[in-house]
């Protein structure tokens, strides 16, 4: 079994988001959160705080843990993706679209769920009220979820970072 781990995160204000555009690789043309691989020597939030700057142009601070969900393809029954879901509002900088991402604030009542993830309908609103949650989402062949077992918990029980 290989276990990849990987950041994301939710810069979100009020009654806004920002969301990337990813412009090439894993989730291309999908609109999401800024994050990537944890390296050898940093911390989850370091690497969150460093996927941020390289993706979207600004530096996140006092970053909240809501969750680590793991994600599991039936097509490649070997590889497990345990994703490290961090928020925040508060940032130093400009949005600026990089190589990798196009950045855009959407209102909160306009997030383009169709043109994401399809597990993130199931976090992103409760990220936005500032619950926590777990869970493991199974995709199918066609990219759609065919399993989950997603579920809240207290932010307390959110372990992140190592
Ligand atoms: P490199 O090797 O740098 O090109 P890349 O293919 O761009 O990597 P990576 O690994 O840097 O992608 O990051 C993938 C990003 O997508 C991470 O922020 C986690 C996020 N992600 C992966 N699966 C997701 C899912 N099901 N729902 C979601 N975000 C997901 O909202």
């Amino acid at each position: 079994m290989e276990k990849r781990v990987l950041t994301l995160c939710i810069l979100h204000q009020k009654n806004r988001v920002l969301l990337g555009m990813k412009k090439r690789g894993f989730g291309e043309g999908k609109w999401n959160g800024f994050g990537g691989k944890v390296e050898e020597g940093e911390t989850i939030e370091e690497a969150t705080i460093r996927e941020t700057e390289e993706e979207a142009g600004v530096t996140v601070a006092n970053l909240k843990a809501h969750g680590v969900l793991e994600f599991r393809f039936l097509e490649k029954p070997d590889e497990i993706l345990e994703v490290h879901i961090f928020g925040t509002r508060d940032y130093t900088g400009t949005p600026t679209e990089s190589e990798e991402m196009r950045p855009v604030w959407y209102k909160v009542d306009d997030i383009p769920y169709d043109d994401m993830w399809p597990d993130d309908i199931y976090w992103l609103p409760e990220l936005l009220k500032g619950k926590c949650f777990e869970g493991t989402f199974f995709f199918g062949k066609d990219g759609g979820i065919v399993e989950n077992t997603f579920s809240l918990v207290r932010c307390a029980e959110v372990t992140t970072n190592s």
